[in-house]
């Protein structure tokens, strides 16, 4: 039975993380989940102690598909970022204490593995196209077999990479992006991948939602002849009916799912095989228990997986996407982000990376212990967050990116 339900909101390499723990009646036996919206974490805390907690307080441990129903539909109104983040850290610490109770890692509950170890990505990026190059280099020396790769747009606030040269200025003060730059430009990085670097290594790109949709055609299609791996949020939620139009000019390959909280965005996109790769952020959607689900919807329509996982992820929601990966047969590639010493301080037990693939802990449950007090020594500061504005008090917030013009841009 329930008997305690607690946050743990640590930032030890600088992303806010939240992480629920869950403690039962019985002796020693307790489980964590992942719960990170790095961007509103200080809304995810309330979301648990406020509402859940008192929700779950009694309430069975080991019947977990039908806490999550219980729990999605407590609020009435569901599917939002802050509520999904909140029921996946309780779903997660579910599955942990049902693989400790079993004396299992959570991925022999899910049917055992489907490969030995999970094949991965990293990021390669430089504000210039040189820097670039060789940053992806340096993975493929560290055995990496497919690559991330970012550029700087000059002048200019991009994603994903430093912005070089001194700003563009614009009609306004703030930091300036224009998308007709930005995609020149990585045109131009993928004509030097190539030449210098072969067809061997698999590369990928994520747009980050920068382009409109006319663009993100022309876009798609002008890359095709670099054979990515995967490009990656060419288009915004709110426009992904204009991935019908990719479709029909183009094969290269279309990731899409980071920033999906609901089953009306993934569902079309799978049934329809207007995606190849499925994209989610396994908290973002609700835990491991929809992902599961979403990760079979994907296989009748043979879209693969590539679940987010960034740093604005946990060690322990790296473990449930490292779990999803090893049991899920329509596995496509996990992005990977290293789990540095003052994380490891913290989680004891972080999947371990070795020639580009990462290694379940075969432990039972997630196979990860926290230590509460080293993460006591990194609470959220006021600052962080990223791009434009006064940071220090955005509380992990984004702040704005404009075209020159002063349009506020997606970023
Ligand atoms: C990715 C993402 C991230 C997000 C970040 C938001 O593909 O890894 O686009 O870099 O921007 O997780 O907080
Ligand atoms: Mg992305």
């Amino acid at each position: 039975m329930i008997k305690d339900v607690s946050v743990i909101a640590t930032a030890p390499a600088g992303s806010r993380l939240c992480v629920v723990k869950i403690t039962t009646d019985q002796d020693g036996l307790y489980g964590y989940g992942c719960a990170t919206f790095t961007q509103r974490a200080d809304l995810v805390v309330p979301a648990v102690e406020k509402y859940l907690k008192p929700f779950l307080i009694g309430k069975p441990a080991d019947r977990i598909d039908d806490t999550w129903q219980a729990c999605y539909n407590s609020s009435y109104w569901r599917n939002g970022p802050v509520l999904n983040n909140a029921i996946s850290g309780v779903d997660q610490a579910l599955w942990d204490i049902k693989g400790r109770q079993a004396g299992l890692p959570v991925y022999q509950l899910l049917g055992g593995k489907c490969r030995e170890a999970v094949d991965c990505y990293s990021h390669a990026a430089g504000a210039e196209i040189p820097q670039a190059i060789d940053s992806v280099r340096k993975l493929m020396a560290d055995g990496f077999r497919h690559v991330r790769v970012q550029v700087g747009v000059p002048g200019m606030e991009g994603y994903g990479a430093g912005r070089g040269a001194a700003g563009v200025v614009g009609l306004h003060a703030g930091p300036v992006f224009e998308p007709a730059y930005y995609t020149r430009r990585v045109l131009k990085l993928f004509e030097e991948c190539r030449k210098q670097l072969g067809d061997e290594v698999e590369l990928l790109h994520d747009a980050h939602e920068r382009v409109n949709p006319t663009q993100a055609v022309q876009f798609a299609k002008d890359l095709e002849k670099f054979k990515l791996f995967f490009l990656e949020d060419v288009l915004s939620p709110e426009d992904i009916d204009y991935f019908r139009a990719i479709r029909q000019q183009c094969a290269t390959p279309l990731a899409m799912g980071e920033l999906f909280n609901s089953p009306h965005e993934w569902t079309p996109l799978i049934s329809g095989r207007l995606i190849d790769y499925i994209r989610i952020h396994v908290s973002q959607a609700g835990g491991l228990t929809p992902c599961r689900k979403i990760a079979a919807f994907g296989e009748i329509y043979n879209v693969r997986t590539a679940w987010h996982g960034p740093g604005d992820v946990s060690p322990i929601g790296h473990c449930a996407n490292v779990t999803l990966d090893l049991t899920s047969y329509n596995f496509g590639i996990q992005e990977y982000s290293a789990f540095n010493s003052n994380l490891q301080e913290v989680f004891h037990g972080c999947p371990v990376m070795k020639n580009g693939y990462l290694y379940a802990n075969e432990a039972p449950g997630w196979g990860i212990e926290i230590d509460e007090q080293a993460a006591a020594k990194f609470p959220f500061g006021a600052g962080g967050g990223r791009q434009g504005g006064d940071r220090s008090k955005l509380n992990g917030g984004w702040g704005e990116v404009r075209k020159r013009d002063g349009t506020i841009i997606k970023q």
